[in-house]
């Protein structure tokens, strides 16, 4: 049988299986994805919750024509399967290999790109509506998770799809999971839902039973109606979808094929926007994602009968993360007006220990980083010392709340950016590369990056010193393996100091978070050539050290920055200006960082040789300029 669905080149092919063969192919593709990723790495405990939801939506819709919208997209790896990609899902989330999400250059199965959570219905909307306009005729399905769902954009594009009432079938697949375990209003809402699914009974009765009386008097009808809508508030599930305007089907066992075709059929002839309530079970047919899904979300490469890593890790050295948390942990120990707040990553961000010890301290938003950034704000304005811990890439979606919510007012509110810098395999919608250049643009924040796991501890002892918004960028994996100072010993770093760590003369660099270390190595490879460069941790990207980059760039007429985030506005960017600034124009300066286009996947290594961002790079820009000028 494997054979026949080796040779899966579209989704066409699987319109001919009967329901055995179904589920059997069902067999085949969590096989697949289990022994690929165990060799890869990659969402492993969602893309074997939606096998089922996957095959049935492709043996009732006809991708590409219909277009199938993955929200995330971090589940999709059954759907790239049956979409022509088998023969390049070993090269998934490798360089130059398939994207572990959506990507609309990378297939037409793919009608939108995703990687951030909660876009899938709006764009779906948007689908929806321009094939009204265009006057086509195709089908548009959303598909959610309850974890994605507790994202503002996903009630934005209810509420608007609601009203514009267009032809849209929206797939709830509910797990119960966001990363860690679901939480809020809504994920109580659903809960409920699922304990009680006689109710959808109940209501398909009684509207069949309003519809059958024979006619029915106007006056009659409406009392009906009424009261129909006021029994749908005790009685009938989905009530909140319903009042947005969705008709709500379900909860459905969404790992039964059969009963899936019949639903996904059923919605097709349904007027207006749907809700597919289905119940999944994250990790599905993969014993240790079943029993720790939080775990498996992110799968590393592992060896599958153990469920082991197979990638040694270096346990001496710690984590950014958890460096981050040991210290908000400390810091809380002696000011408790000290808070954390994580947008549905108490894992990822380190935060689980800080949750363990403090339980009352920490709010989980939901996947909500615009609510968290505000919320950070009304609690620091009502006296409290918020320390929001947010990836930088998904920081980006709180621009307009970290300008207009915490930096206008001037409210001290400390962001742990986590993830700055390349990220790796996860790729151009995870790299965390313009947050300096975002941040920057906003009056009164100070952003410093630390140079290694050790500066971090200061760096957060100095943010809440300083009573006003700051932001800490930090990146993915672990430290350098410094010394750890003790917390009696963490200073408070004077704000806008740099620090001078090699001494020089030919040129300076100028280097910030960890670029730092590559940049000294830089220097003693130069002095191998006879080429003497200071290497400064300039510690700020905001306020600059405006005095030591203008008496440097005065004294060696020669600056490299060096950076890991675009150079589009970013802290080279900061330089120049302060160059411009201060009227000096006989200085060479050249700035190493990312260019101005989206940096793609693949190994974290593999990508900072490719952009010259180790110190290899740095050696060759000065080689090159010490060429040009001779
Ligand atoms: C804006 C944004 N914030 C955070 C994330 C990180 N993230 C990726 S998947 C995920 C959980 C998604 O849960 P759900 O939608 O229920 O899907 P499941 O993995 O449970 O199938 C989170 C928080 C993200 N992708 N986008």
């Amino acid at each position: 049988m494997s054979e026949i669905f080796n040779r899966i080149k579209c989704p066409e092919d699987i319109k001919k299986f009967d329901d055995e063969q179904l589920n059997q192919l069902a067999d085949f593709l969590r096989d697949k994805i289990v022994k690929t990723i165990s060799k890869t790495g990659g969402h492993l405990a969602s893309s074997l919750g939606t096998v089922e939801i996957t095959i049935a939506l492709h043996y009732i819709f006809n991708s590409p024509h219909d277009k199938i919208i993955w929200d995330v997209g971090h589940q999709c790896y059954s759907h790239k399967l049956l979409t022509g990609r088998i023969e390049e899902f070993p090269t998934i989330r490798k360089y130059d290999g398939l994207s572990g999400f959506t990507k609309r250059y990378e297939s037409c199965h793919d009608p939108f790109g995703a990687g951030h959570s909660s876009t899938s219905i709006s764009a779906a909307l948007g689908f929806a509506r321009a094939r009204d306009h265009l006057k086509e005729d195709y089908e548009v399905i959303a598909i959610i998770g309850d974890g994605a769902m507790t994202g503002g954009m996903a009630f934005e594009a209810m509420n608007n799809a609601g009203h514009l009432k267009s032809d849209l079938i929206v797939v709830l697949n509910d797990n119960e999971m966001s990363i860690a375990k679901n939480v809020g209003a809504l994920a109580k809402h659903l809960s409920h839902l699922r304990m009680e699914p006689h109710f959808v009974k109940l209501k398909d009765s009684f509207r069949s039973i309003i519809k059958q009386i024979p006619r029915i008097g106007t006056t009659m009808l409406k009392k009906a109606e009424e009261i129909e809508e006021h029994l749908t508030y005790l009685v009938i599930p989905g009530v909140l979808f319903e009042s947005l305007g969705f008709t709500y089907l379900g909860p459905f066992d969404g790992h039964d094929i059969k009963l899936l075709n019949q639903t996904f059929k059923r919605a097709k002839n349904i007027k207006g926007p749907k809700l597919i309530h289905l119940i999944t079970q994250k990790g599905k047919g993969y014993e240790p994602a079943e029993k720790d899904a939080t775990k498996w979300h992110g799968a590393i490469p592992f060896d599958i009968q153990t469920g082991n890593g197979t990638t040694p890790l270096d346990r001496d050295i710690p984590q950014y993360s958890d460096v981050f948390c040991d210290t908000l942990i400390k810091l809380a120990e002696e000011d408790e007006r000290i808070i954390a707040i994580t947008a549905a990553m108490p894992d990822g961000t380190g935060l689980k220990p800080f949750q363990d010890k403090f339980p009352d301290r920490i709010y989980d938003v939901g996947i909500a980083e615009q609510h968290a950034v505000t919320f950070s704000a009304g609690l620091a304005a009502a006296g409290m010392r918020p320390c929001a811990a947010i990836y930088s890439t998904f920081l980006q979606r709180a621009f307009d709340q970290v300008f207009h919510d915490v930096c206008l007012q001037n409210l001290p509110v400390v962001f742990a950016l986590d993830r700055g810098g390349i990220v790796g395999e996860d790729g151009p919608t995870h790299h965390g590369l313009y947050d300096l250049s975002f941040l920057r643009a906003i009056p009164g924040i100070i952003i410093m990056a630390p140079k290694d796991e050790n500066e971090l501890q200061s760096m957060f002892k100095s943010a809440f010193d300083y009573n006003c918004p700051v932001a800490i960028r930090y990146p993915r994996g672990k430290g350098v393996g410094v010394r750890m100072d003790p917390p009696e010993e963490w200073e408070t770093l004077p704000i806008g100091r740099a620090e001078v760590l090699h001494p020089g003369f030919d040129l300076a660099i100028l280097a910030v978070g960890n670029m730092v270390y590559p940049s000294i190595l830089a220097a003693e490879k130069l002095n191998n050539y006879g080429i003497r460069a200071y290497v400064v941790n300039m510690r700020f990207i905001k306020p600059l050290d405006k005095e030591i980059v203008v008496k440097l760039a005065r004294e060696t007429k020669h600056l490299v920055t060096a950076e890991e985030n675009t150079l589009s506005g970013g802290f080279g960017s900061a330089v120049l200006e302060a160059l411009t600034e201060a009227e000096i124009r006989d200085c060479l300066v050249q700035t190493i960082g990312l260019p101005d286009m989206f940096i793609e996947h693949g190994n974290m290594n593999v990508l900072r040789e490719k952009y010259g961002l180790t110190s290899d790079g740095i050696v060759n820009v000065v080689k090159k300029s010490m060429q040009l000028a001779k």
